[in-house]
């Protein structure tokens, strides 16, 4: 993959707003190679440590979650473990050098679609720095009618607060303490197919439901800072993999993507 010519401007809106977005990451080509990968790996029959909505149908209506497809796939193995959206997450967040936390396919399928309700991510994840990225690469058109992603600016200054069930609509004022004083007015992160955008995982987003009759198909990579160190909380990619509280995270799963 070729390098994205990232700009000063784009590392400076994602330090001051929690996002950025960034149009035709991938190349054609590249995006091909993505929307095949997927394709195929969507049809691998995968527990539930992989195919992780699988036992919640009200979950599915949210999205269909494929999580560490890399481990299962070679072409999802080769979009993912590239260098080239490791190094953009780096040099956004300003890390010396990026691990993979894992990946996950989100797929919005049409039909009795839900909204992926309003959340940060880091709550989710057993880690005891902030700091962690996600990159949404949509490898469908998105707009507001497919569920497209949208961000509160300036939202990841807010705090930490609990993770919420996915599966329940969430008001945004009713966990953040003093609305009065926010500004919520969320940034709708339309986009053609091969752009992306990428978040901190303190910033509050949300989905709205897919009204379209074809499935809304992204992959999200995630990025953690090297020497990001472990809080002993369970969660699907760490479990079984005997880590240790307070130390970092080095175990083969999580690999160094990109280094400056
Ligand atoms: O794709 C979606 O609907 C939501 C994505 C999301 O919550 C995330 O990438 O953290």
């Amino acid at each position: 993959m070729n390098p994205y010519p990232l700009t000063d401007e784009h590392i400076a809106f994602y330090r001051d707003n929690g996002f950025v977005q960034l149009f035709d990451v991938l190349s054609p080509a590249e995006l091909q190679q993505a929307r095949e990968a997927l394709e195929d790996a969507n049809q691998l029959v995968l527990d539930a440590s992989h195919h992780t909505s699988k036992l919640n149908p009200e979950y599915e209506k949210v999205f269909v979650q494929k999580v560490n497809l890399w481990r299962v796939h070679d072409g999802m193995r080769e979009y993912v473990l590239s260098s080239k959206l490791a190094d953009i997450a780096r040099r956004l967040a300003g890390f010396e050098a990026v691990r993979l936390w894992h990946d996950h396919a989100l797929i919005k399928m049409p039909g009795d679609s839900k909204e992926s309700p309003w959340h940060q991510d880091l709550p989710y994840w057993p880690m005891n720095e902030p700091g962690a990225l996600s990159c949404w690469m949509a490898l469908d058109d998105v707009d507001v009618a497919n569920g497209c992603m949208q961000f509160v600016p300036k939202s990841h200054t807010w705090g930490i607060f609990e993770p919420i069930k996915l599966v329940d609509a969430q008001d945004l004022f009713s966990f953040v303490p003093d609305p009065e004083t926010k500004d919520f007015t969320p940034f709708v992160a339309r986009m053609p197919a091969g752009s992306c955008t990428f978040h901190d995982g303190r910033t509050f987003h949300y989905a709205g439901p897919n009204t379209t009759d074809r499935p809304r198909r992204a992959i999200i990579t995630i990025y953690m800072a090297d020497g990001t160190t472990y809080n002993g909380n369970p969660h699907v990619v760490t479990n079984g993999l005997e880590l240790v509280p307070g130390e970092p995270f080095t175990h083969e799963s999580f690999p160094v993507l990109s280094r400056a």
